[in-house]
């Protein structure tokens, strides 16, 4: 773990850790990083899915629960999310007018991992010329299962709880794939150059998470002034 400021424009006299006060424009604090994967990258080698059963999955994706990008230096690893878990206090957040959106494509989801907002429209599209039927597998939030037997078909549907939990196709045994709901729009996923960046942050102490549907949680405190970058690398390195 290594946490360092790159950029200090410090507010005089400011009251770190005090009540939660309004998000202002011009604080923008920023958490950003890597999340590095440690360990060997042939190991977790993707596997060629058998998609054998459906005729209409001509372009199967290889497996995505560990994806390493073993070419980038150090090899990170995609598809964690990284979020604010606590430091927001009593802030209440508005959800975006922008839906999410996880399309069904060649056989597979994306994308692998969503965060959204609660209250946020989520449009769950089938791009693919074969039937698909969605199914959410959650907790707290209203149970989804919808069959899409036709190319383009949407759905539109709003989560309304803060929680995580997979998604998988009741017609397809080899696709899955998770949403977080959160109550502040503070989260970012690693794509394949394995970097995250949480912007238009309040001044805080935070507590953010880096997780990963195999190798689990990993936690960091950061400490973020109004205006400032602070840049924070997450090791996984799995037994
Ligand atoms: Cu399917």
């Amino acid at each position: 773990m290594k946490c360092w400021s790159i950029v200090a424009t410090l507010v005089g006299g400011l009251a770190l850790g005090a009540m939660a006060g309004p998000v202002r424009a011009e604080d923008n604090a920023v958490i950003k990083g890597k999340v590095i994967f440690k360990g060997d990258p042939e190991k977790y080698k993707r596997t060629k899915l058998d998609t054998s059963k459906d005729a209409n999955c001509t372009k199967p994706v290889g497996s995505e629960d560990v994806i390493v990008d073993k070419d980038n230096n150090p090899p990170t690893l995609r598809n964690v999310m990284v979020s604010i878990k606590e430091g927001l206090g009593d802030r209440k957040f508005e959800a975006p007018k922008t839906p999410a959106v996880l399309d069904q494509k060649d056989c597979h989801y994306e994308p692998h991992v969503l965060g959204v907002v609660e209250g946020q429209e989520v449009v769950i599209r089938n791009s693919d010329p074969t039937n698909h039927n969605i199914h959410f597998l959650p907790k707290i939030n209203e149970e989804v299962n919808k069959t899409q037997p036709k190319q383009g078909m949407e759905d539109k549907i709003t989560l309304k709880k803060e929680e995580p939990f997979k998604v998988k196709c009741d017609v397809h045994p080899w696709m899955g794939m998770y949403i977080t709901v959160f109550n502040h729009p503070f989260f970012s996923v690693t794509d394949k150059t394995g970097t995250f960046k949480i912007d238009k942050l309040p001044p805080g102490k935070y507590v953010v998470q880096a997780w990963h549907e195999k190798f689990g949680i990993m936690t960091a405190n950061v400490e973020v002034t109004s205006g400032e970058t602070k840049e924070c690398d997450f090791t996984f390195e799995p037994k």
